[in-house]
């Protein structure tokens, strides 16, 4: 029997001033970390690349047991139908509409999802959530979550809500994560909660309200498989739910 596949999004790069209807010149892009971290979870990793197809989109989620919305930019405002801020980082629209369609497709089918860093970002708007542009890091009380040790290095804590899908997964109510993000998820979309927060409240993650695997983290899992346990229990948690489905 195969292993399950998980398709990973990728980053992506448009060259300037040279897109046809036809062909997205660009550039994909992907830290190996997120294979890695899948093969060694069981699963058998697949890149998916960017595209504004419909019809490709909805077979992508025909082929693959599991989603990983992979980390990147910022996420447009225009997708959530509010301005620019000041404090906004670069943003890809055309990789931005291509994942907002995936995640869609992919809740719709009860795909199994595995949401990073830019990805919990992407869940939450595809749901109807809100995205804080730019947090606030002059706030009294603020942690900081622009950290600049390792990757493969937790930082700072996060508080996991008991019984909940991370808490099981991760079998601890307290981690230890990297931290790579200067925007965050305001509240949790429809269909959503709220499962964990840094100590200054931040959202860190948030996962389905329903039997699927539902599972987005503000963190990068993947650069701290070799590190953490715990974070090689996620891609373990996402790979296992997708082989019971089969
Ligand atoms: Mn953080």
């Amino acid at each position: 029997m195969r292993p399950p596949v998980i398709g990973i999004t990728c980053q992506f790069d448009p060259d300037a001033g040279n897109r046809s209807s036809e062909v997205m010149n660009g550039t994909h892009r992907l830290p190996d970390a997120y294979p890695y971290a899948v093969r060694r979870g069981g699963g058998l990793p697949m890149l998916l690349p960017t595209t504004a197809d419909a019809d490709a989109i909805r077979a992508y989620i025909g082929v693959i047991d599991g989603l990983i919305l992979s980390g990147g930019g910022d996420i447009a405002p225009e997708f959530m139908a509010v301005e620019p801020e000041p404090g906004l980082g670069a943003v890809d629209p055309i990789r931005d509409t291509f994942e907002l369609a995936l995640a869609r497709e992919a809740i719709d089918a009860e795909t199994p999802i595995l949401a990073i860093c830019k990805g919990i970002q992407v869940l939450n708007v595809a749901t109807g959530g809100r995205v804080i542009q730019d947090l606030d890091s002059s706030r009294a009380d603020a942690v900081q979550h622009a950290q600049r040790a390792p990757g493969w290095h937790g930082t700072h804590t996060i508080d996991i809500e008991p019984a909940s899908l991370l808490a099981r997964t991760v079998g601890s109510l307290e981690l230890r994560v990297n931290s790579f993000h200067h925007q965050a998820n305001r509240d949790a979309g429809r269909g959503l909660v709220v499962s964990a927060r840094a100590k200054d409240g931040v959202i860190e993650a948030v996962e389905g309200d329903g039997d699927a695997f539902v599972l987005g983290v503000q963190f990068h899992p993947e650069s701290m498989v070799d590190a953490a346990e715990p974070m090689a229990a996620l891609f373990r948690g996402l790979v296992d739910a997708c082989a019971a489905r089969a």
